[in-house]
């Protein structure tokens, strides 16, 4: 099997990818491990950049999103039993659109399989070979066969455990991280959300985070041991934790039936180079943020939207200016969603091992944010996402 671009993974960076390619007449072949209803259903990240919102939308893979999206111009910073609300339309001019990640996924994945694209489900890459060459390929697992996909280029956007990664030698492959002392457990719950904007709470007991998925159902987070279960949590008692950390006079949280419950480990991580001859990594693959800052999703799109634009000019006119830039581009906005992510995240949550002095310095931050119009417009910025001019090479 031959194409232009093999693409590993069809999460929302190989699919977005692979969309974007095809709306330019760049064919490519996405490889997935996992079955369609296995990806289509995998809870992850629940809010798009105003950036990700345009990119699906100009590629015409934002109906369904303009019409079940919530657009929100703003969050709540709750901390001290009190509220403060941080405006992005006022202090950014932008918004941010509640859409699960399993919306985007799936409305991807209809368009891609609508357009004749190839996804092939259950497809296991377990090999990439000639990197170093104009032909490189992807042995993987399909029906019981191994088989073969030549390329002219192979994009990993097969997430923090994929092969992608790791192909690059160890010897040219710099890591650099962070580990977290506490998880987030997540619940699904069938009950209309007690506010109508994202709640981020900072409490003596712990983070918690107050989203939703539509008028009715909401999604909320709270932070929990790094080495918890979800099995160690009723929901009476994910409820009353949740009461008290959200507690604010004259304010209360609904409850409903929990129909989704898991833990989500919190890790910083970045790898570099994005790129290693005809090898480019994109997404997950490439980095992790604590999902505190809701940057995930937004930077494995804002990767191949670069990687889309720089792989169209370079099938257009062999010119491999932007090919070449990739990684440093892409890598100058991965770096500043690092940044913001770890910002929000020792904000916000209770290390175990945090003194009075340390909390002491987290509501100073918070009142700072709060009060300040500079430190409000930085918070507000960074989490609407900053357009990509910022992170043009010069
Ligand atoms: P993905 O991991 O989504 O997709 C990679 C795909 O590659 C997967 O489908 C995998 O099956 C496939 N694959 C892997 N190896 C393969 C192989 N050898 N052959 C073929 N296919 C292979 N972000 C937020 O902003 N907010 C959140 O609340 C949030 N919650 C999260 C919860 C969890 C449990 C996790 C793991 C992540 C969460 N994230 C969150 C981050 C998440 O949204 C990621 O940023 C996003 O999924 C990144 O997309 P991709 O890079 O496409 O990687
Ligand atoms: C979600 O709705 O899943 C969500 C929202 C904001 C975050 C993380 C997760 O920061």
């Amino acid at each position: 099997m031959r194409t232009s671009v093999a693409i590993i993974g069809a999460g929302p960076a190989g699919l977005l990818l692979s969309h974007l390619l095809a709306g330019e007449g760049i064919e490519s072949v996405v490889l997935e491990s996992r079955s369609r209803e296995y990806v289509e259903q995998r809870q992850r990240a629940g809010i798009l950049e105003h950036g990700t919102a345009e990119t699906l939308r100009k590629s015409g893979a934002g109906e369904r999103m303009d019409r079940e999206g919530l657009v929100h111009e703003g969050i709540e910073l709750r901390f001290a039993g009190d509220g403060h609300r941080i405006d992005f339309a006022a202090l950014a001019g932008r918004s941010v659109t509640v859409y699960a990640q399993t919306e985007v996924v799936k409305d991807l994945i209809a368009l891609r399989l609508a357009a004749g694209g190839d996804v092939l489900f259950d497809a296991e890459a377990y090999e990439i070979v000639g990197v170093e060459t104009d032909s490189p390929s992807v042995r993987y697992r399909h029906g019981g066969a191994e088989q073969e996909l030549h390329a002219d280029v192979v994009v990993a956007a097969d997430g923090f455990h994929g092969i992608g990664r790791p192909t690059i030698p160890d010897s040219v492959l710099r890591t650099a991280s962070r580990e977290y002392p506490y998880a987030w457990l997540g619940i699904t719950a069938q009950v209309p959300p007690s506010t109508d904007e994202l709640i981020y709470c900072r409490h003596e007991r712990g983070f918690a985070l107050h989203s939703m998925r539509s008028a009715l159902v909401s999604r909320l987070y709270l932070q929990v041991p790094a080495d918890d279960d979800a099995a160690n949590w009723s929901d009476e008692q994910v409820w009353n934790e949740l009461d008290r950390r959200f507690e604010k006079r004259g304010w209360s949280l609904r409850h409903g039936p929990i129909t989704e419950k898991s833990v989500t480990p919190m890790r910083s991580f970045v790898a570099e180079p994005m790129r290693y001859g005809q090898l480019f990594l994109a997404g997950d693959a490439a980095h992790i943020v604590p999902p505190t800052g809701a940057k995930g999703l937004n930077l494995a799109a804002a990767d191949v939207t670069l990687l889309a634009d720089a792989l169209i000019e370079w099938y257009r006119s062999k010119d491999t200016a932007m090919l070449d830039a990739y990684p440093e581009t892409a890598l100058r906005r991965v770096w500043r969603a690092q940044q913001f992510s770890y910002f929000m995240t020792s904000m916000l949550h209770r290390d175990p091992a945090m003194d009075e002095y340390g909390a002491r310095l987290q509501i100073a931050e918070l009142d700072y944010v709060a009060r300040s119009t500079a430190a409000a417009t930085s918070l507000a910025e960074n989490y609407t996402g900053l357009p990509r001019k910022s992170f043009q090479v010069p």
